[in-house]
């Protein structure tokens, strides 16, 4: 009897495999959207978040990023002030405005969040950045 009811179920498995195979695994795309990328960027802090202000963030005028790819795929970001959303594992004490950081960049445009950072260290006090020289200096 059990025999029976396990060879029937074989049978049957068999049936639904032969019959109804199953899809195949849907290709890679090459759609950038789709794809987590990570970026190592190097920047000067502009603002701190504050407790108790939510309308503080962590603010980082950071350097071109040459590889950077838009959601649009444009390739490249230039320097400029922008805010950051960070990862729980970042900790900003000890940090100072004006104070020299590289981070890594997640960014992953069919994710959320679209991007954050994930790894943020300070430089060294005296490195120098690579900005624009603002106009007349
Ligand atoms: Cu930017």
């Amino acid at each position: 009897m059990i025999v029976a009811m396990l060879a029937a179920f074989a049978g049957g498995s068999y049936y639904l495999r032969t019959r109804n195979p199953a899809p195949a695994p849907a290709p890679k795309t090459l759609n950038p959207q789709s794809e987590a990328k990570s970026y190592t960027v190097r920047g000067r802090i502009e603002e701190l978040p504050v407790p108790g202000q939510p309308s503080s963030t962590l603010q980082i005028h950071h350097e071109e990023i040459k590889s950077f790819v838009g959601r649009d795929g444009a390739l490249g970001m230039s320097e400029m002030t922008m805010s950051f959303p960070y990862s729980s594992g970042v900790s900003l004490g000890g940090l100072s405005i004006g104070d020299e950081v590289e981070f890594l960049l997640e960014v992953n445009w069919g994710g959320s969040p679209l991007y954050q950072i994930t790894r943020l260290t300070r430089l060294p006090a005296d490195t120098q950045l690579n900005f624009d020289p603002a106009p007349g200096n």
